[in-house]
């Protein structure tokens, strides 16, 4: 891995947190739905200060912080970084499934080979391995291969389900592509185990770029049910519309409404990779929660 791969793992993480800050200000209004939208097409800015990040940058964090150390993947060691993540912070808005997972990986990070695949019924199929792995992507962006099989390791700390695996393969192949400057939906869906990811990859890819955002996700899913196959494809669509302005990225993604926090999370990350940061309106920056130490 080289310096610039961690350079691009870097401004995924940037680009994650960001979208997630942005995507859970629309949390409030959607419980007007058509005023969401309206200010959403209207690209008005939302004006409250703090834009905090949630669940999906604090394990964001804990993936790259164990990279950091460990220059790859270390199950036991990411386990633990979650378990002392969500300690520090439970508050963050986590899953039902990590609220029950997270707390018992404290005292025996090893555990969760037999916890996680006890979860719900046959291992979680949320959206959460997804939406914290962009930044792997980055990293491994040398080696597609390398950056799935990487992603997989990732995934299966928490969740065990295929499905919740698959979404995570997703995301960190599509990051990875997007540092390359290649994304392409079905470059994804190629190196997605087959599935109900998969498939959600291959409507996506056969979906015109022209397509607008909310017709997308009445085909794909904007992430309402939080699960990774009705987050990924559309997630990963809105990305590969807008591939060189995260702007735009984020702005499409949330014209969907659904779980926002997370699929801007995703977008976010995988467009950043290639882009940074840096061109969004400063007014974004200044309002979100910056990241800690890392
Ligand atoms: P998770 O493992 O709890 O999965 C998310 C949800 O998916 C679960 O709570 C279940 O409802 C459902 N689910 C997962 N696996 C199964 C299964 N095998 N059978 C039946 N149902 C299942 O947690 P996660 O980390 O995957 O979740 C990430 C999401 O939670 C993100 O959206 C994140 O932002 C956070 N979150 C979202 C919302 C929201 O309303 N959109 C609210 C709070 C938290
Ligand atoms: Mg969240
Ligand atoms: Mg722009
Ligand atoms: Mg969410």
């Amino acid at each position: 891995v080289t310096q610039a791969n961690r350079e691009a793992a870097r401004r995924s993480l940037q680009g994650l947190a960001l979208g997630d800050a942005f995507g859970e200000r629309w949390f409030p209004l959607l419980r007007d739905p058509a005023r969401a939208l309206d200010e959403i097409r209207a690209r008005r800015t939302p004006e409250e200060p703090d834009w905090r990040w949630t669940d999906d940058t604090a394990l964001a964090l804990a993936v790259h912080q164990t990279l950091s150390r460990c220059g790859e993947i270390d199950q036991d060691r990411l386990a633990d970084a979650f378990a002392r993540t969500y300690e520090d912070d439970p508050a963050r808005g986590y899953g039902r499934g990590m609220r029950l997972l997270l707390p018992r990986l404290l005292a025996e990070p090893g555990s969760w080979r037999t916890l996680a695949p006890r979860l719900f019924d046959g291992g979680s199929f949320g959206n959460g391995a997804a939406m914290r792995v962009a930044p792997l992507g980055a990293w491994f962006s040398a080696d597609l291969d390398r950056a799935a099989a990487q992603a997989e390791l990732s995934a299966r700390v928490t969740h065990a389900h295929p499905e919740g695996v698959a979404g995570a393969v997703a995301v960190a192949v599509a990051a990875a592509l997007s540092a390359r400057h290649a994304l392409s939906v079905d470059a994804v869906a190629d190196r997605t185990p087959l599935g109900t990811v998969h498939d959600g990859l291959r409507r996506a890819a056969a979906l015109p770029l022209t397509t607008p955002p909310h017709r997308a996700a009445a085909l794909l899913g904007n992430g309402r049910h939080t699960r990774a196959d009705d987050t990924v494809p559309f997630a990963v669509w809105t990305a590969a519309r807008h591939p060189h302005d995260l702007e735009a990225a984020l702005w499409s993604t949330a014209e969907a409404l659904g779980d926002t926090d997370t699929t801007c999370a995703i977008t976010g990350g995988i467009v950043s990779s290639a882009t940074g940061v840096d061109s969004v309106p400063p007014a974004w920056l200044a309002r979100r929660e910056a990241l800690p130490e890392w």
